[in-house]
């Protein structure tokens, strides 16, 4: 078991929080953790050199639940219930069904006949219905005539603005169905055969009306998938035009004859491709050609989210995670609609950024973690790599730099901001409240100006964030002189000011943003802040606090907001959660994983799934659409994707998987997964 070194001598009060237990380091054949099967050296090397590698295929080499792939891809079964064929990834999905060698063009094309009648025979996949969507949309029209087949060949016909949502929507949909799946720009998507369209340009024509078709929008609410009355301010009309789908709604028809996103933005394309991707059957997420019958379930879905901003945050200083570690959690953001990544650079067990004018900060800063380990920092490449990756994703990057507290590992490396000018020893516990920088030194605020003002240039998204939380040993007049100050700062290099709600006492400033931890909604200064013209994020400890463990026996993670299982993580509404904050103030929600007790990729994913999507939902989903009963059986159906997809998940007893997995739930790991090679490599300065 790692030890957590004693506290240094200037190091926290009795008062913090205890510290969270490290997973206990159970014996290696213990573990019911299965290696995933296609992890071979090969699968584990990065698809592509770029940052538009998939790190799905990238990283193949997490820890999966216990489930075999058969039980993982239910739906490639025979008709008698056994396994199918398999076919490898270097065959056509043809040849491999009909069990031939590539030999000829003759037994190829005995191959194409035999395999197309062994897909008549197969077992029907798993029917995805319109509504299985997660996040809920807004409406949607099911037209059970309307179904649609993904054929061999198939295209993307696409609208120019609409070409690099188009690219990755047959990125994501090429490895598993071997399709060809070729991208082709036409200023006119019907010219042709229609398959799959993505049109930027608003208020195209259907291909297919299925309100026509019988299935009105006032039908679909009253079967019990209401569309949105107005909310939040936006302008949800309710008449099922879509004409007001926003910075990122899309409209998605599927008819027999094809599938069409419309949106008047790439982002609403983005979000749209990703529906996309959920309504094919789940072995869609496999990295190799699957025999199956590509279905997506007919009728129209009109989508839009209830809430501008939908985040998760990492905290990389408590431990380093690398860029490709970063990358993946970006598509796991982007999957569940979430459009913000805040990234907690900055703590007392390490700095996390590379900054020129203070090259100590992240030499020396960047140099530990929690409990020993070699930490690590992005470079400024590194850090461009994130925020390229995720800007194709439509995910905007928030960096943190938390002042005034929790700075000890930049006092390490600049001893002249410490409050008595002396160097505290590294730190690699996980307490809290200890550090701050001095807010009496002129030279703090030079060193402030210089670190937004680097990171401010590096980040083309419009937020700072400014931290702000636990400063306990800095009295509150000089704390909140030090947030005005910081605040103006940041206005300076042209950014909005966020913050952790303990800024709300300082002074306003344009726009800024408080994002709201608390554990109880009674919070007469944040929402005072809030009267003065603040925003809120909504962070709920108690509900949206990643790190929280899910129940008792969760191997890693806090309980000092209690435990939050899926159901507590859905059960509150960003709307009304503060009291004296209305939903108009709220920006958004966002999902934060502190990482003192999670040190892999597979931790954070446990922690992540299945309970970010239960705060992705509260972020988009209408809130008349707001359904647990309804919500765990939709996420029950992403278990196979995500155990296809190699993602680790937590196989949370509340939620009814389907009944095809092992009657023994997947086991959860009960040790860390040591860091990706590639991981490692990634920390090193200068490589990207
Ligand atoms: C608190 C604290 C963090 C801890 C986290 C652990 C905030 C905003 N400050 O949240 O330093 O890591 O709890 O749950």
């Amino acid at each position: 078991m790692p030890t957590i070194p004693a506290a240094p001598e200037n190091g926290p009060q009795p008062t913090v929080r205890p510290a969270a237990p490290r997973p206990t380091g159970a014996e290696p054949d213990a573990s019911p953790v299965a290696a995933r099967p296609d992890a071979s050296p090969s699968a584990t090397e990065p698809a592509a050199t770029g940052p538009d590698a998939t790190p799905s295929a990238a990283q193949p080499a997490v820890t999966l639940p216990d489930v075999s792939p058969s039980a993982a891809q239910p739906a490639v079964t025979g008709p008698d219930g056994s396994p199918s064929a398999r076919p490898g990834a270097s065959r056509s999905v043809a040849e491999a069904a009909a069990g031939l060698p590539d030999v000829s063009p003759s037994a190829a094309e005995l191959a194409r006949v035999a395999a197309d009648r062994a897909a008549g025979q197969l077992a029907p996949p798993a029917p995805v219905r319109l509504d299985a969507v997660v996040p809920a949309p807004e409406r949607v029209l099911p037209d059970p005539g309307g179904d649609f087949t993904l054929t061999p060949d198939a295209a993307l016909r696409v609208d120019p603005a609409g070409r690099d949502v188009a690219d990755q929507l047959a990125g994501w949909l090429r490895p598993a169905t071997g399709f060809p799946l070729p991208v082709t720009e036409t200023a006119d998507p019907a010219e042709g055969r229609l398959t799959l369209t993505l049109s930027p340009t608003g208020a195209a024509t259907p291909t297919h009306d299925t309100r026509a078709a019988g299935t009105p929008a006032g039908e679909a609410r009253a079967a019990g998938t209401p569309a949105g009355d107005a909310q939040d301010g936006d302008a949800r009309d309710g008449d099922g035009d879509d004409d007001a789908l926003g910075d990122e709604g899309y409209r998605l028809d599927v008819t027999t004859a094809g599938v069409r996103i419309t949106a008047t933005t790439p982002a609403g394309l983005f979000h749209g491709a990703q529906t996309v991707r959920q309504l094919l059957p789940a072995a869609v997420e496999s990295t190799t050609p699957v025999a199956e019958r590509w279905v997506m379930p007919g009728g129209t879905i009109v989508d839009r989210p209830r809430f501008p901003y939908r985040g998760a945050m990492l905290d990389v200083a408590r431990h380093f995670f690398g860029v490709r570690d970063v990358l993946r959690v970006v598509d796991h953001l982007a999957r569940y609609k979430l459009n913000h990544l805040h990234l907690h650079l900055t703590d007392d067990q390490g700095w996390r950024i590379a900054v020129d004018s203070w090259p100590r900060l992240a030499e020396v800063g960047g140099a530990t973690e929690v409990g020993g380990g070699p930490g690590g920092w992005y470079t400024r490449d590194d850090y461009r790599r994130i925020v390229a990756y995720a800007a194709r994703r439509h995910v905007t990057v928030v960096p943190e730099i938390d002042l005034p507290g929790h700075t000890n590992a930049a006092l390490v490396a600049y001893p002249e901001l410490a409050p008595g000018k002396t160097a505290p020893p590294p730190y690699t516990g996980t307490e809290v409240g200890f550090s701050y920088v001095d807010p009496a030194d002129e030279r703090t605020y030079a060193f402030v100006a210089d670190v937004l003002g680097e990171v401010a240039a590096l980040t083309p998204g419009p937020w700072l964030h400014l931290g702000g939380d636990e400063a306990f040993k800095v009295p509150a007049e000089s704390y909140r002189a030090f947030v005005a100050r910081a605040q103006a700062l940041v206005a300076a290099t042209g950014k909005t000011v966020v913050g952790w709600h303990q800024l709300a006492p300082a002074e306003h400033a344009a726009g800024r943003v408080l994002q709201w931890w608390g554990t109880n909604g009674d919070d007469p200064d944040t929402a005072e802040a809030v009267r003065r013209g603040a925003r809120l994020i909504l962070s709920p400890g108690n509900h949206a606090y990643l790190d929280m463990k899910y129940a008792p026996d969760t191997p890693i993670g806090h309980d000092w907001a209690g435990l939050i299982d899926v159901r507590r993580a859905y059960e509150w509404d960003p709307g009304t959660h503060v009291r004296g904050v209305p939903a108009e103030a709220v920006l958004g929600v966002e999902a934060p994983l502190w990482t003192e007790s999670v040190t892999t990729l597979a931790e954070v994913e446990y922690m992540f799934f299945p309970r970010l999507p239960a705060v992705a939902e509260l972020g988009w989903s209408p809130r008349e659409t707001h359904d647990w009963s309804r919500f765990r059986s939709r996420v029950a159906a992403h278990g196979p994707r995500w155990a296809t997809a190699g993602i680790t998940f937590h196989p949370s007893p509340e939620i009814p998987w389907p009944a095809l997995w092992p009657s023994t739930p997947p086991q959860i790991p009960t040790q860390p997964t040591p860091h990706h090679p590639l991981t490692r490599e990634d920390a090193q300065p200068g490589r990207s």
